[in-house]
């Protein structure tokens, strides 16, 4: 069978990132008023199991947890940030990457599949910072929360801490912008911080070296969502991706879905990849009502995880079911450059078999890279049934793209080149 992609995982460990961003979130200019005042930040704190440190190879291990709002009641721009590590760890010395995601659908961090990951830092070894620079993330009156996870170094050599922070503002050139050395949180209002204080969290986590896999994969669903309703129809396409915590790859993936109060019922998932980086599962549903869906994951040796239950609606709503024949995935150009700045827009429109446009509807993305390589994004239609992704890579190659659309896989498969300068 055809198979769906697997999103924004570094399945092989070390590449350089793509980053999907939807074009329709980036870079809104608007007119900000100007102020005096400190942007406020706001630390969730997060306290680490002691008992329970990081080892080697994990991901989606959540360090930092900070809500930015707008002064003033203005929304606004976060541009740049950095982070520091008060404790003992750093690039290549226990953390191989620090990665910046905004909260989505559940609150609270779920990271890989669930929140959106906005990229991967880079690291100043003068200053001693983690940075993301020129990302242009809104700022609601309502808040922006932010989370920062980490990937462990595949080679660790003794033990490591982690208490991250932003670290106070320090504009060294005083240009009210970023530049790399700079320290804290830049705003498009010029209105940067934190101002007199860092915002650290309280808790120190250990990450600690050897050559113990004690934990079992992480797998996710990403194409559907606790609290999302489907229309009735004979069968969904459920895709995911797995990728194992510690040294061993993912060796087993199952899922169950089930009615409330009934017994779990583990079904294998399909997928092309050995380790199971992307997989689907065709769902045949068995009639309305709500479903609970979880998964079954086991690594090499046998470590297993099942996770949280996913929760869903199947409703006779009577809208329209996504038709593969009708609905179009287009590229603008099918070939660019990689060198992380010019994107390439991959166009969706999503129809029914009437040719209907079908707003509020899941699409997930993907991308397979030659190498192996997997990429993945959902986002929801616009009232037009459309959706636009800005596609852009630092490493040259060829990209197999698919598209799920409501449970659909659209026929078309784009290839798309990213050449070397
Ligand atoms: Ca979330
Ligand atoms: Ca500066
Ligand atoms: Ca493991």
């Amino acid at each position: 069978m055809k198979t769906v992609k697997n999103w924004f995982q570094n399945i092989k460990s070390f590449n350089p990132v793509w980053i999907f961003i939807s074009s329709l979130l980036v870079f809104v200019a608007i007119t900000c008023v100007h102020s005096s005042l400190s942007t406020n930040f706001v630390l969730n704190n997060i306290v680490f199991d002691t008992t329970n440190p990081w080892r080697r190879l994990e991901f989606d291990k959540l360090g930092l947890d900070v809500t930015l709002y707008p002064n003033n009641s203005e929304v606004d721009f976060l541009q740049s940030l950095s982070i520091m590590n008060l404790t003992s760890a750093y690039y290549t010395r226990g953390i191989e990457k620090l990665i910046l995601w905004t909260d989505e659908r559940d609150i609270g961090f779920q990271g890989t599949g669930v929140d959106q990951r906005i990229g991967e830092a880079k690291w100043d070894g003068s200053s001693f910072t983690w940075y993301w620079d020129d990302m242009g993330l809104t700022v609601p009156e309502s808040g922006l929360r932010i989370f920062v996870s980490v990937e462990t170094e595949r080679n660790m050599a003794d033990n490591r801490t982690v208490q991250f922070s932003i670290p106070e503002l320090l504009d060294n050139n005083e240009n009210g912008k970023f530049d790399i050395g700079d320290k804290g949180a830049f705003f498009y209002s010029g209105d940067n911080g934190p101002i007199g204080l860092e915002i650290s969290n309280n808790s120190i986590q250990v990450i600690k070296y050897g050559t113990e896999d004690h934990l079992g994969p992480k797998s996710v669903i990403t194409n559907l969502f606790n609290g999302d309703s489907i229309t009735l129809r004979n069968s969904f396409i459920v895709s995911g991706f797995s990728k194992d915590q510690g040294k061993f790859d993912t060796r087993l993936v199952q899922i169950s879905i089930t009615t409330e109060g009934s017994p779990d019922n583990w079904q294998d998932v399909s997928s092309e990849m050995i380790n199971f980086g992307r997989w689907v599962y065709n769902w045949s549903i068995p009639g309305t009502g709500s479903y609970n869906l979880k998964l079954r994951s086991r690594d090499l040796i046998g470590n297993e995880t099942i996770s949280d239950s996913t929760t869903i609606t199947v409703v006779n709503d009577g809208e329209g079911v996504v038709s593969s024949e009708q609905s179009k995935l287009s590229l603008d150009k099918n070939e660019s450059l990689a060198n992380g700045k010019i994107y390439v827009n991959a166009l969706i429109i999503i129809k029914g078999a009437n040719g209907n446009l079908l707003a509020n509807k899941n699409v997930e993305l993907s991308y397979l890279r030659a190498d192996g390589y997997v990429a993945k994004n959902t986002q929801t239609t616009d009232e037009s049934g459309t959706l636009v992704w800005g596609v852009i890579s630092t490493v040259a190659g060829t990209a197999n793209l698919t598209a799920i659309a409501d449970g659909v896989e659209l026929n078309e498969h784009p290839i798309l080149i990213f050449t070397n300068e």
